[in-house]
């Protein structure tokens, strides 16, 4: 925290490892990662980089050993950003299945005033959330976005007072958490495969899984549940 949570090898190899008990614990069904009310996280941890030299970070695989270990987690998360998300604070938000932004948040690619380019994902999920003109500007300029911005480019779900931040990010994760569990994680899966396929190929993947829900317990109790006009009671399977 008094680095503003800046991405040292500690903090990134605790949330792996949070993710890790996170993963199969039947009681959890979405996360909800945030940091304090004046940093989500100011990027890499400089001082640690800093040290750094081209054969240490290619042999011992840096970033890479670590850090993606929430794109393979399979339930959703929602990054609540306040403050800054700068770097590979950016990255991480990006990550993230949405992002909920207090009026506070501000988010940058600011790599290039260090000297390097966003490494951690930033410059192909990017472009891809806010399309090339401002990914580009962004990462060639470094300039800090602030939150009305990142909402209307598609950065970030939805803007809230600061003060609710938490309260909204746990709301939508408790109505996330309502739903059947398999049906959530095979949404969160379908939706991105998006990013991977070509839409012919994303749909035929989508019309298969939507096809397997008709074996899911949840849906007859979905379908049912609307048809008697009674809230559903999901049993995830
Ligand atoms: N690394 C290390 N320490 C940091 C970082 C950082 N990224 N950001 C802030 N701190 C420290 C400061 O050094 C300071 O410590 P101290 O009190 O000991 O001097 C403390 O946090 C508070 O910071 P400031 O005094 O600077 O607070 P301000 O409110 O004046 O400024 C800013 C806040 C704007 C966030 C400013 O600190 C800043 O510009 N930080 C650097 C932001 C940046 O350039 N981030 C990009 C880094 S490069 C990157 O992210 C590459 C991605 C690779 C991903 C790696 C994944 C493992």
């Amino acid at each position: 925290p008094s680095a503003l949570n800046a991405l040292s090898e500690g903090l990134v190899n605790d949330l792996a490892h949070a993710l890790d008990e996170l993963e199969p614990a039947k009681d959890i069904a979405c996360v909800v990662l945030t940091g304090s009310q004046r940093a989500f996280c100011a990027g890499a941890d400089i001082k640690e980089l800093q040290a750094h030299s081209f054969p240490e970070v290619y042999t011992e695989n840096f970033i890479t050993r670590n850090w993606e270990r929430i794109v393979d987690f399979r339930k959703p998360v929602i990054a609540a950003v306040s403050g800054v998300a700068l770097g590979g604070g950016c990255e991480l938000a990006m990550m993230c299945d949405f992002i909920i932004a207090a009026r506070s948040a501000r988010f940058a690619q600011p790599e290039i005033k260090v000297g390097v380019i966003p490494g951690a994902g930033g410059t192909q999920r990017l472009a891809r959330w806010i399309g090339k003109s401002k990914a580009m500007e962004m990462c060639l300029t470094g300039r800090m976005m602030d939150a009305a911005e990142a909402e209307r480019a598609g950065l970030v779900s939805r803007v809230v007072p600061a003060a609710s931040l938490l309260d909204e990010a746990l709301k939508a994760a408790e109505t996330i958490a309502s739903f059947s569990r398999p049906v959530v994680m095979m949404t969160k899966e379908t939706v991105n495969r998006s990013y991977e396929l070509t839409l012919a190929e994303g749909i035929r993947f989508e019309r298969r899984v939507f096809h397997s829900m008709f074996a899911l317990e949840d849906k007859a109790e979905g379908m049912t549940a609307f048809v008697e006009k009674r809230p559903p009671q999901f049993r995830n399977r």
